[in-house]
């Protein structure tokens, strides 16, 4: 397939620099497509309404790859309990990754806490998508790199208190602040912008917490003779090397609506897609400013 760089995406910081391809026929024609070797999605919380489905949607058709993981909390089944929330772009976003699995993505799922029913399916195989309970994925580089959710080591941080807050009514809460001040930025023609994840940032309790789950997670990854450690669960995105281990997070789609990807050689990057279409919105803006003027 012959592949050309997009001119001016490369400058954005954190922006997608893959290489553009041409259009695969089963997706909507006309819109341009970042590929990658992988792409790791988690925390996704479909089920919710802090999910960003609509950024989400429009990530996963705007970009293709050979292996899409799923890293857990896909699915929100501990609100879903509390009371059935299921917009259509929630379908939607559903059918595109199905659509992905049969149309040659690998798509393989490692189950996280809040879809935690999904852990007793693990070894099969449903619509496509591989079921397991955690995988080894080979860089192209040739580096092992441990896959799983990461709720797992709960038990062993003991700056959990940001954590508590993650299944909390606080949080949910933050989410719906968060969820009103993005629809008045909306209605006056300004892009999303995450609260919680800039909160996050500011408070000390919570950083302290994010780092020293990152140790935790690399220790384990390092026990393992693993290389490096991709993981999700504390909604913080993050590239780190920690000793002899690189520490992957690929964040959430609740709050800062990021992904993990590795491209053909094997470079890894953390696609900010919220921030991304930022860039976009005012490159979009200063462009009809400069039209005006003209
Ligand atoms: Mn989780």
């Amino acid at each position: 397939m012959a592949a050309k760089v997009p001119a001016g995406t490369a400058s954005l910081a954190r922006t997608p620099t893959a290489t553009w391809i041409e259009e695969p026929a089963h997706f909507e024609p006309t819109r341009p497509k970042f590929a990658y070797r992988t792409i790791w999605v988690s925390d996704t919380h479909l089920g919710t309404a802090g999910c960003k489905a609509e950024l989400l949607l429009d990530f996963l058709k705007s970009t293709d790859c050979e292996t899409l993981f799923l890293v857990g909390d896909i699915v929100d089944g501990w609100q879903l309990r509390k009371g059935w929330y299921w917009p259509p772009r929630h379908n939607d976003v559903v059918r595109c990754v199905l659509k992905k699995a049969k149309h040659g993505t690998r798509v393989i799922y490692v189950p996280g806490n809040h879809d935690e029913a999904f852990r007793g399916y693990v070894g099969l195989n449903l619509g496509g998508i591989e079921l397991v309970p955690e995988a080894i994925h080979t860089t192209a580089d040739g580096r092992r790199l441990l896959v799983l959710h990461g709720d797992e080591f709960d038990g062993v941080v003991l700056y959990a208190r940001w954590l508590a807050l993650l299944g909390d009514n606080a949080y949910t809460l933050l989410l719906q602040l968060n969820r009103v001040l993005n629809w008045i930025r909306r209605k006056r023609g300004l892009p999303y912008w995450s609260l919680a994840a800039h909160l996050k940032k500011k408070v000390k309790n919570a950083v302290q917490f994010i780092s020293s789950f990152e140790e935790v997670v690399a220790h384990a990854a390092a026990e393992r003779g693993a290389d490096g450690i991709v993981c999700g669960h504390i909604h913080s995105a993050e590239v780190r090397q920690i000793g002899a281990v690189t520490y992957y997070n690929d964040g959430d789609w609740v709050e800062s609506c990021t992904a993990l990807v590795e491209h053909s050689n094997g470079r890894m990057e953390i696609i900010d897609w919220a921030e991304h279409r930022r860039a976009q919105a005012e490159l979009a803006r200063a462009e009809r400013k400069e039209q005006a003027a003209a």
